[in-house]
C-alpha cells in the first residue's frame, strides 16, 4: 500500500506479473537462498531465486560456447554467476584494484574484470563455491553488490570528466547520497552474504515498497557539457547547473531507456524528457518521489511496459510532473539552460585545475584480460601498486588513471605503454565505438557483439579511409540483443543482434547522444551492412556541411526520417 493518495486512473489494470507474486513472497529478498548455497546437486539456484540473487547483483549465467558440448554428455550447464559490482560515480581506489585484480585471476573462469557501460566492473564466472567467500572479500575492501540488477534503482552513475574538479567532487557527493537514499533497507544481503545476525524487526520499504519497483530504475548526476553518461538512457537524470564553479541545483531529466521487444510496437527506446530545475536542497526529495510514483504507477501487469518511460507515455509527462511536485511539496522551477556538446572519453591526459593530471585509458569493449601482446590486466595491476590518486570508470567502459602528481605522471605513462594501455595508432573511429557483452557470458544474446566489434571497426576505418575521413568517426555501437546494454540505440549507427551473424542496422543517432536512430535495414548479414555503411560515407564525405555529422547527415539527407517522439515515430 502506497503512503500516498493513489489515482486509479493511472494503475494499470490487470493480472500482475509473476515477478510481483516473488518478490512479494521473498521475505524481502532473501527467498531460499542460503539453502540453496548448500545444495551441491546443482551449481544453480532453484525456483525464485534464480531472480532473487539479482537483487543481490548477481546473474546466474553458464558458458554458451560449451553449453551445447555439456548437454551432449548428459551435464547440466556449468552454471556460474556474474557479480556487478556497486560503484556510484565508478571510483576506486588502487588498493581495491589490486584486490578484484587477484579474485578476477584467481576465482574467476574467465579471468577478467569486466568495466561496464554503468561505470562498474563484473566478475563473471564465479562457481558457487566462491560466492560467499566473494561477498565478504569484496565487503572487507569496502565494496558490495546491493541493488546494481533487479527491480531498484541501479548503479547510480556521474560524468567522469576530472578536469572540472571542484564540480565533478560536488556532482560525485550527490551520486553517492542519492545512491545510499535509494538503497533496499532489507538486511538480506548481510545476513547472507556476511552472516550478519537477523534483526527481528518489521523491515519496511519506505521508498522502494515490499515489491519493489516495477522494474529496474537507472539514474544519473551529469555535469554538462559532458553527456558521458547518456542520459537519455536513463530513468532519472540531474543535470548540474553551477553558478560561480558551484553547484546550485539540477534540472531533473526523466523517462529515458533503450531496451524495446523485436516483433512489439508497444515497445521502444525513448529519450528522457524535462521535468523542471530543482535547488539542491530537494535532490534527494526529489530522487525519492520520482522513484515512488514510478512505484505506485508503473505497470505491474506486463514487464516489458513497465519502466519509466512508459508510465509517462501512459499517464502524461504533466501528471508525472504534478504527482511528484506533489510528493515533494514543492513545484519544479522552469528548467535552467544547459548544453552537452560531447559524450566519448577524452582518451590521454588531461590536466586538472587542482594541477593533478589524469589519464584515460582506452579499454576496447571494457575488457580487462591479459591479451597476447598487450598484458592489459597486468599493466593495470602494476600502475595500482604505484598511483598514489585513485582510479575512475567511465560509462564507455574505459578507464581514468586520475589524480596522478606532476611527479608520477612519467612514470604513469611508461607503464600504461609498456603494458600496451597506450596505443597511439588507435583511430578515433575505434576511440567512439562500443559494444555490450553478449556471447558467451549472456544468456540473452541473439548475435556476437563484444568478440565481433574490433573487426568491424577494423572495416569501418577501412571505409572511412577510402573515402578520406580516417580523422572522422561514427558512433557506432554494437548490441547482442534488443536489450541495448551497449546503447546501439543512442549511436548514430547502431547494430542490434537478431541471430548469429544477422544484425538490424539503426540510423540517425547524434553525436551528443540526444537522438535515438531508426531502422535502416532489417536482419542482415555483414555484407549488406558494411555496401550500405560504403555508400552513405561516400555521400556523407561529398555532401556533407561543414562540421555535419553522420548521425545529422543521413536524417538531412533523407535516409532515414528523424525520430523525434519515440511512441508514434519509431516503428512507423
Ligand atoms: Fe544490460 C540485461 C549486461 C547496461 C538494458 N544486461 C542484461 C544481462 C544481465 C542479461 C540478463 O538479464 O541475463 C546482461 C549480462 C551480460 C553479461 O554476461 O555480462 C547485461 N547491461 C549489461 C552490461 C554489462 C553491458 C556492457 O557491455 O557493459 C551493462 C551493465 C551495466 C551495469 O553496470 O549496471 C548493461 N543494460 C545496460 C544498458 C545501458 C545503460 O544502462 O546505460 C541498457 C539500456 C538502457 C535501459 O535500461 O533502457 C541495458 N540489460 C538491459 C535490458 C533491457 C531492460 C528493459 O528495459 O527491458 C536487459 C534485460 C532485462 O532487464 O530484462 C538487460
Ligand atoms: Fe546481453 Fe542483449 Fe544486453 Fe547484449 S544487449 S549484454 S546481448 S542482454
Amino acid at each position: 500500500m502506497s503512503q500516498y493518495p493513489i489515482n486509479p486512473a493511472f494503475v494499470a489494470e490487470g493480472k500482475l506479473s509473476d515477478n510481483e507474486r516473488l518478490k512479494a513472497d521473498s521475505d524481502h529478498l532473501r527467498g531460499t537462498i542460503t539453502t540453496d548455497l548448500q545444495d551441491e546437486i546443482t551449481g544453480g539456484f532453484n525456483g525464485d531465486n534464480f531472480m532473487l540473487i539479482r537483487f543481490h547483483g548477481m546473474y546466474q549465467q553458464d558458458d554458451r560456447d560449451i553449453r551445447a558440448e555439456r548437454a551432449a554428455q548428459k551435464l547440466e550447464p556449468l552454471h556460474n554467476v556474474m557479480l556487478r559490482a556497486r560503484m556510484p560515480g565508478g571510483i576506486i581506489t588502487p588498493t581495491q584494484w589490486l584486490a578484484i585484480d587477484r579474485f578476477a585471476a584467481e576465482k574467476t573462469m574467465y579471468g577478467s574484470i569486466r568495466l561496464t557501460t554503468r561505470q562498474t566492473f563484473q566478475f563473471h564466472g564465479v562457481l558457487k563455491p566462491n560466492i560467499k567467500p566473494m561477498h565478504q572479500f569484496l565487503h572487507d575492501i569496502g565494496i558490495d553488490s546491493i541493488a546494481t540488477a533487479g527491480d531498484v534503482n541501479r548503479n547510480v552513475l556521474c560524468t567522469s570528466n576530472p578536469v572540472q574538479s571542484e564540480l565533478h567532487q560536488q556532482a560525485y557527493q550527490w551520486a553517492v547520497k542519492i545512491s545510499e537514499h535509494l538503497l533496499p533497507k532489507t538486511r538480506a544481503y548481510a545476513e547472507i552474504w556476511l552472516d550478519e545476525e537477523k534483526v527481528e524487526t518489521t523491515e519496511q520499504e519506505p521508498i522502494l515498497g515490499d515489491t519493489y519497483l516495477p522494474r529496474k530504475f537507472k539514474t544519473t548526476v551529469v555535469i554538462p557539457p559532458d553527456n558521458d553518461i547518456d542520459v537519455h538512457a536513463n530513468d532519472l537524470n540531474f543535470v548540474a547547473i553551477a553558478e560561480n564553479g558551484q553547484l546550485v541545483g539540477f534540472n531533473v531529466l526523466v523517462g529515458g531507456g533503450l531496451a524495446m521487444t523485436f516483433g512489439d510496437t508497444s515497445t521502444y527506446p525513448r529519450r528522457a524528457d524535462e521535468l523542471g530545475f530543482i535547488p539542491l536542497e530537494h535532490t534527494l526529495q526529489v530522487a525519492e518521489h520520482v522513484v515512488t510514483v514510478q512505484r505506485d504507477y508503473g505497470d505491474r501487469v506486463n514487464r516489458k511496459n513497465a519502466k519509466t518511460k512508459y508510465t509517462i507515455d501512459r499517464i502524461g509527462l504533466d501528471n508525472f510532473r504534478r504527482e511528484v511536485e506533489q510528493r515533494v511539496g514543492v513545484p519544479f522551477e522552469p528548467v535552467r539552460p544547459y548544453t552537452f556538446t560531447n559524450r566519448g572519453d577524452r582518451i590521454g591526459w588531461v590536466e586538472g585545475i587542482d594541477g593533478k593530471h589524469h589519464l584515460t585509458l582506452f579499454i576496447e569493449n571494457g575488457r580487462v584480460l591479459d591479451f597476447p601482446g598487450r598484458p592489459l590486466k597486468t599493466g593495470l595491476a602494476e600502475i595500482a601498486k604505484v598511483h598514489s590518486g585513485d582510479f575512475r570508470m567511465t560509462a564507455n567502459q574505459n578507464l581514468i588513471v586520475a589524480g596522478v602528481p606532476s611527479e608520477q605522471k612519467a612514470q604513469i605513462e611508461q607503464l600504461a605503454r609498456k603494458y600496451g594501455l597506450i596505443d597511439d595508432g588507435h583511430s578515433e573511429q575505434r576511440k567512439n565505438s562500443m559494444a555490450c557483452v553478449a556471447f558467451p557470458t549472456c544468456p540473452l544474446a541473439m548475435a556476437e557483439a563484444e568478440r565481433y566489434l574490433p573487426e568491424l571497426v577494423t572495416k569501418v576505418e577501412g571505409l572511412l579511409g577510402k573515402h578520406q575521413l580516417a580523422d572522422e568517426h561514427i558512433v557506432l555501437r554494437v548490441t547482442g540483443c534488443p536489450n541495448g546494454c551497449g546503447r546501439a540505440m543512442l549511436a548514430e549507427a547502431g547494430l542490434v543482434g537478431r541471430a548469429p551473424g544477422k544484425y538490424n542496422l539503426y540510423l540517425g543517432g547524434d553525436r551528443v547522444g540526444s537522438r535515438v536512430p531508426k531502422l535502416y535495414l532489417d536482419n542482415v548479414g555483414e555484407a549488406e551492412i558494411l555496401t550500405a555503411l560504403d555508400q552513405l560515407i561516400g555521400r556523407w564525405a561529398i555532401e556533407r556541411l561543414a562540421n555535419e555529422c553522420f548521425g545529422d547527415f543521413v536524417i538531412r539527407a533523407g535516409v532515414v526520417a528523424e525520430v523525434k517522439v519515440s511512441k508514434t515515430d519509431f516503428h512507423a
